[in-house]
């Protein structure tokens, strides 16, 4: 049981080291270019769609105005196939649950291996009525989307595409 948390951890996090860099990098506080605030709702995001210039770093101002859990990641559509895997997971071992995620649970894990406290720098997962803060810098615009892995919300179409401008 432990060892099957472990890995669920661990892997995404070797994953993602890969294909992290065709989608951009984590951006930083003085670099900010411009500020979008996002909703999400359940199952869609507002705004739809988001405009971005190569290079542009964004600090996305999320909010979860929805009654249900929900996730904005900024990802290749191939990384958030990978990635709902492990959300899955997440909800088999009732630490993501529908309306909340049971971050007592999630904070036992972490303590058991620091590296396990940071979540990724390209997504949040928020319960209901939470709001939380994303900086991104769009090295590359190709081919990313902002999406929702909790289990069925991709399925549905909780996907904000990002268009290059
Ligand atoms: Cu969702």
């Amino acid at each position: 049981m432990k060892k099957l948390i472990l890995l669920f951890i661990l892997i995404p996090n070797i994953l993602f080291s890969g294909p992290m860099k065709k989608i951009g990098e984590k951006g930083e506080e003085e670099n900010i270019d411009r500020v979008i605030k996002v909703s999400m709702f359940d199952n869609y995001y507002q705004p739809k769609q988001f405009e971005i210039k190569k290079n542009e770093t964004i600090k996305f101002v999320v909010e979860n105005k929805g009654q249900l859990v929900h996730e904005f990641n900024i990802a290749s559509k191939e990384m958030h196939l990978k990635h709902q895997p492990e959300m899955q997971m997440m909800v088999e071992h009732e630490i993501l649950l529908a309306d909340k995620i049971d971050k007592k649970k999630m904070m036992e894990m972490s303590k058991k291996n620091p590296a396990m406290a940071h979540s990724h720098s390209n997504s949040v997962l928020l319960s209901p009525g939470e709001s939380a803060e994303l900086i991104w810098k769009f090295s590359n615009t190709v081919d990313i989307e902002a999406a929702c892995n909790v289990p069925g919300h991709y399925d549905v179409g909780m996907i904000a595409k990002i268009n290059s401008i």
